[in-house]
């Protein structure tokens, strides 16, 4: 009967379900994966530990050997938990009380405080303002930011910019008004440590200071300045002092526009008591990533400040701050690459697809591997241009060096920042949809280092920056440059297995002189035009000529030498194609402009 039919159904489903129950939880349980554990983070980073023997002197390496190794552990034990729960706990703003007062009140979570902390001990800061390993205290500075940034839950912004404060401070000769700044900026002491913000964008742009700057300097019978103005994008604004940049009314109220009417001030965020120096935070920006540091809006409602540099000098004044936050850039960006390629070997090495693990997979190894070329190739920029800052300022860096470091920087600023992001992205899609999910952690690396295109110059501004250092010198920073690259490739050619990489090196240092020839003669349409791919050029032809000169050393690595190879392989001189195929002429405008907007309803309007 139906009944009985029903009931036999019932039996049958129940005796299957006690079957496959078990079964089923075995089979899932198959399934569950285990979580990348890397270990210290300096012991595990073989071309950091190799570059630290061949460059420190002795003595110098047993001290900094021991340090980093310390320092390692420390950031697997205790800042790596912090800085996952400063991403769980963002920080918060009460605008108001309960009864209506206004608080303005930024709240971060106990980890940020904790990891302020940790950075003041660690001499984060201090390290380079101490000098105690003289011009290596950068370079030593650097390294521990690079094996401290991709576990700081974010701290490694604040630390930029007081960094950069610090060394606008010190630039100015540590005036007896900064001294005491100057002492918390670069303390040990965690009581005493103070974090600077820079405060440099508004409503108007943040590329284009000299236009867009509103804020007004109105100044007092006793010398200092009132701020009158609207900060759009104040990165870590829970910091205890900014440097930001006002426009000086005369007499009348007048301002002087454009950029040469900027001045650079100094101001205390808060008084002793807490209160805030006329200031009201109107909201915290949500943002796509650095989520666990608090980015604001600010109204500067009569700030009290100091006037720190000659009126109408902001800018220059500024750009040693901003020189150092764009290191701090790159420091970040090789940071996030080093970590995520160590999670995702780490991967690979337990997960098994097709039968075998992924490890054993040779298109996933060259994926890896592909990453890990690009990332030496960073990391060897980096510690090039650390090198150089310590040179220079322990006065010990030629005129050629000085040069050197003042284009060095923004080519590899822009040209990390852009790594950085093509870096995680293949590096999330390396543990599959596992990548994808939250709470692996790698989804807020990524997000984190989108924004490292972006501020402390996009791209495109820092390509003009690379120009601006090339007429500003007169092309001397490009003599540098090729005198720099010849030296180092003719150390390389006693590698017979280097042999062909120096030739493609080679061949794109020509290639890249013969642009400029070329562009000399064409207007200056070209140069802008070019200035990406130039800037590109300069990053792979310098990094691959580092790369060669580290696999030249007698005790380099099989490894050392690949990835000279690999890395030369590539195209290092883009701005030579781009100049083949006419992609530098004022034709060039035109099409461009037609491209993107065909179809659009701007077009008729712009043809
Ligand atoms: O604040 C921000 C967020 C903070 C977060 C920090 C995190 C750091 C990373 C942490 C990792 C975890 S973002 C805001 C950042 N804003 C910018 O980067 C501004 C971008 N815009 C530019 O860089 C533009 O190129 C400007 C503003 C510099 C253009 O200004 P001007 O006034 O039009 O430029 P001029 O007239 O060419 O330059 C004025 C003076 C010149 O000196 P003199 O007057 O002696 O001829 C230039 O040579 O400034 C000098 N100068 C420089 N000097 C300009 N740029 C530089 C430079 N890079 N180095 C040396």
């Amino acid at each position: 009967s139906a009944g009985q039919g029903q009931q036999v159904g019932a039996q049958e489903k129940q005796v299957l379900e006690e079957q496959e129950m078990p079964l089923a939880r075995r089979d899932t349980e198959t399934l569950f994966l285990e979580e990348p554990q890397t270990g210290n983070p300096y012991l595990e980073d073989a071309l950091l530990r190799s570059y630290l023997r061949t460059h420190l002197p002795p003595q110098v390496l047993k001290e900094v050997n021991q340090e980093l190794e310390r320092f390692g552990d420390r950031l697997l034990s205790q800042v790596k938990p912090l800085g996952w729960e400063c991403e769980l706990n963002p920080p918060e703003f009460r605008q108001y009380d309960a009864w209506g007062q206004r608080l303005d009140q930024i709240l971060t979570c106990s980890a940020w405080r904790r990891i302020k902390g940790i950075a003041a001990e660690e001499g984060l800061v201090a390290e380079a303002y101490e000098r105690r390993f003289s011009s290596w205290s950068r370079l030593h500075q650097a390294v521990k930011l690079y094996l401290f940034s991709s576990f700081s839950g974010g701290f490694g912004c604040p630390l930029a910019m007081t960094d950069g404060a610090a060394k606008v401070i010190e630039s100015l000769g540590v005036p007896g008004s900064l001294k005491s700044a100057f002492e918390h900026l670069t303390t040990r002491d965690p009581e005493k440590f103070w974090t600077s913000g820079q405060w440099m964008t508004e409503r108007r742009g943040g590329s284009d200071v000299g236009n867009g700057t509103e804020t007004v300097a109105s100044k007092q019978p006793d010398g200092t300045y009132l701020l009158h103005g609207f900060k759009w994008f104040t990165s870590a604004a829970d910091s205890d002092v900014a440097l930001t940049l006002a426009r000086i009314a005369d007499a009348e109220g007048q301002v002087k526009e454009g950029s040469s009417g900027l001045s650079l001030f100094f101001l205390r965020v808060r008084d002793e008591a807490g209160k805030l120096n006329n200031i009201q935070v109107q909201r915290l920006k949500d943002k796509l990533g650095t989520r666990q540091m608090a980015t604001a809006e600010l109204w500067l409602c009569g700030a009290r400040a100091e006037l720190i540099s000659a009126e109408g000098r902001g800018v220059s004044f500024i750009s040693s701050m901003l020189n150092i936050t764009r290191i701090h850039n790159v420091i970040a960006a090789v940071a996030y690459m080093r970590r995520l390629i160590s999670l995702s070997r780490e991967y690979a090495r337990k997960r098994v697809a097709f039968g075998k693990l992924l490890q054993d997979h040779p298109l996933h190894m060259q994926t890896i591997a592909r990453m890990e070329v690009q990332t030496r190739g960073a990391f060897l920029l980096l510690m090039e241009v650390v090198q150089l800052l310590g040179l220079a300022e322990t006065n010990m860096a030629s005129e050629q060096q000085q040069l050197l470091l003042r284009l060095l920087v923004p080519v590899a600023k822009l040209y990390t920042g852009k790594q950085a992001s093509a870096v995680a992205v293949e590096a999330m899609e390396s543990f599959g949809g596992q990548g994808y999910m939250e709470d692996t952690g790698l989804p807020v690396i990524l997000r984190d280092s989108l924004v490292l295109s972006i501020w402390e110059g996009t791209t495109n501004i820092l390509s003009l920056d690379v120009l601006r250092s090339l007429s500003k010198s007169q092309g001397q920073v490009m003599a540098a440059f090729f005198s720099t690259v010849q030296k180092k490739l003719e150390g390389a050619l006693s590698s017979p297995e280097l042999a062909a990489a120096v030739k493609q090196t080679r061949e794109a240092v020509g290639s890249l002189k013969q642009f400029m020839q070329a562009a000399a003669a064409s207007g200056a349409l070209t140069m802008e035009l070019a200035a990406r791919d130039f800037s590109y050029s300069i990053a792979r032809i310098y990094a691959g000529t580092l790369l060669l000169e580290h696999a030249a050393r007698p005790d380099a690595s099989s490894a050392d030498i690949y990835a000279a190879d690999r890395w030369c392989m590539q195209e290092l001189c883009p701005v030579a194609t781009g100049l083949g195929n006419s992609s530098y002429e004022a034709k060039a405008v035109l099409a461009d402009s037609e491209l993107v907007y065909e179809g659009s309803p701007a077009r008729s309007s712009r043809l």
